[in-house]
């Protein structure tokens, strides 16, 4: 679904750390630790969050493909430590080992570790956990990051608000003179990283119960991008249309389970007339009466926001378990439990602006070219149409 960059992520929740590759940079953007680790934090925050995140200050190192704080064209290479491992030297060591481990033999029901046994042939669920869990989205944001970077230096911000947690839903809407970033300022200072704070009161009461009963909730959030010029995509084919390369990303995300671009499933029962945007021209540029269509059309961006929306649902690692069976002598029991988010949705709309992040750079990369950031801007400011 990537047309010109690449990335590769790969690492255990409790090994030594976190590896990511990041291909098809041009060079001379500018980029830092601390900017990378910026969005980090980030993902790191919100009411909800297990004991793991009170353990990492999760920090990237740029190991390869920058010099003196720009890019140099060549693959850009991360390292995360895992501040964990201390704790899991045994149990997930390289080497063999002698010592007793006890196995994990009862999957969780939603999560990885039935189909993921079953594929591998493993006696031992953490095989198929440790890569399984949510641990590999840090690597994720520090790559995305750095196409943030070049969506930045180019006019395109990217930002993200939590809508909905189980049943309680914020209704503001976002004005349309709210940048990404400004949106993201408001949001980022809510543990919860809703717009209003009588319904961020309500979510994290939501959450806290959730808490209380042993149990883990879902919920829903948008995500914006603003500064795009007409063209990134193409009507041409399948797997140039951008909504598609959008979705892709998005639902490869854990327990992602849903997505809608613009007006989205609502405009199912709605008529033609009432859902399609009417276009005007202000003297100088076509304008739009309204952006049911999220900023996509016929797989291209038309130069409107995109507004995106994703359910996310509840994690399925529960402190009162559901029913499973042992793996090894098939007796009913409960599911195995250990530490985990009760909610992990603020953090999940920081992941998915970083996905989003990935195909906005991609798709831009692949319409205006350039070897280095100075190639294409110049190319942007020849050709691209707003
Ligand atoms: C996560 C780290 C994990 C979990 C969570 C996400 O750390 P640990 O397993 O050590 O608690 O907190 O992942 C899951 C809940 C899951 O089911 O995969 C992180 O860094 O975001």
């Amino acid at each position: 679904m990537m047309h010109r960059l690449k990335y590769l992520t790969a690492g255990e929740s409790h090994g030594r750390g976190l590896l990511g590759i990041l291909d098809g940079m041009p060079a001379g953007l500018e980029i830092t630790e601390n900017y990378i680790g910026d969005q980090l934090v980030r993902r790191q925050m919100g009411h909800g969050r297990g004991g793991r995140m009170k353990i990492e200050t999760d920090r990237a190192e740029i190991w390869c493909g920058v010099r003196h704080g720009k890019t140099l064209g060549s693959p850009v290479g991360l390292l995360i430590h895992n501040k964990d491992w201390e704790n899991w030297t045994k149990k997930m060591s390289v080497e063999p080992i002698d010592d007793h481990i006890n196995k994990v033999t009862l999957p969780r029901p939603g999560h990885a570790d039935l189909a993921g046994i079953q594929k591998y042939g493993f006696d031992d669920i953490r095989n198929v956990l440790e890569r399984s869990s949510a641990r590999e989205t840090t690597m994720r944001v520090a790559l995305g990051s750095v196409c943030r970077k070049l969506l930045v230096e180019v006019g395109i911000e990217v930002g993200s608000r939590v809508i909905q947690i189980h049943h309680v839903k914020d209704d503001t809407p976002v004005f349309e003179d709210l940048s990404p970033d400004q949106l993201n300022k408001i949001a980022d200072k809510s543990p919860v990283r809703c717009l209003d704070k009588n319904t961020a009161i309500a979510m994290m009461k939501t959450i806290d119960e959730a808490k209380a009963n042993g149990d883990s909730v879902g919920g829903l959030f948008e995500v914006v991008a603003t500064g795009l010029p007409y063209g990134l995509g193409s009507y041409t084919q399948w797997d140039q249309k951008l909504h598609a390369r959008i979705t892709g990303l998005m639902m490869s995300v854990n327990a992602f389970k849903g997505i809608e671009i613009g007006s989205g499933f609502s405009s199912g029962t709605k008529f033609g007339s009432e859902v399609h945007d009417e276009i005007g021209w202000d003297g100088e540029k076509f304008t739009r009466y309204s952006n049911n269509a999220g900023g996509i059309e016929g797989g291209m961006s038309n130069a409107q926001p995109i507004v995106l929306r994703m359910v996310m649902k509840p994690i399925p690692t529960l402190i009162r378990p559901l029913r499973s069976v042992d793996i090894h002598t098939k007796e009913e029991k409960d599911a195995y439990k250990e530490r985990t988010d009760v909610c992990a949705v603020p953090a999940a709309s920081i992941i998915a602006e970083s996905m989003l992040c990935f195909v906005l750079a991609d798709a831009l990369l692949e319409k205006f070219g350039g070897d280095s950031m100075d190639q294409l801007k110049a190319h942007m400011k020849a050709t691209a149409k707003y």
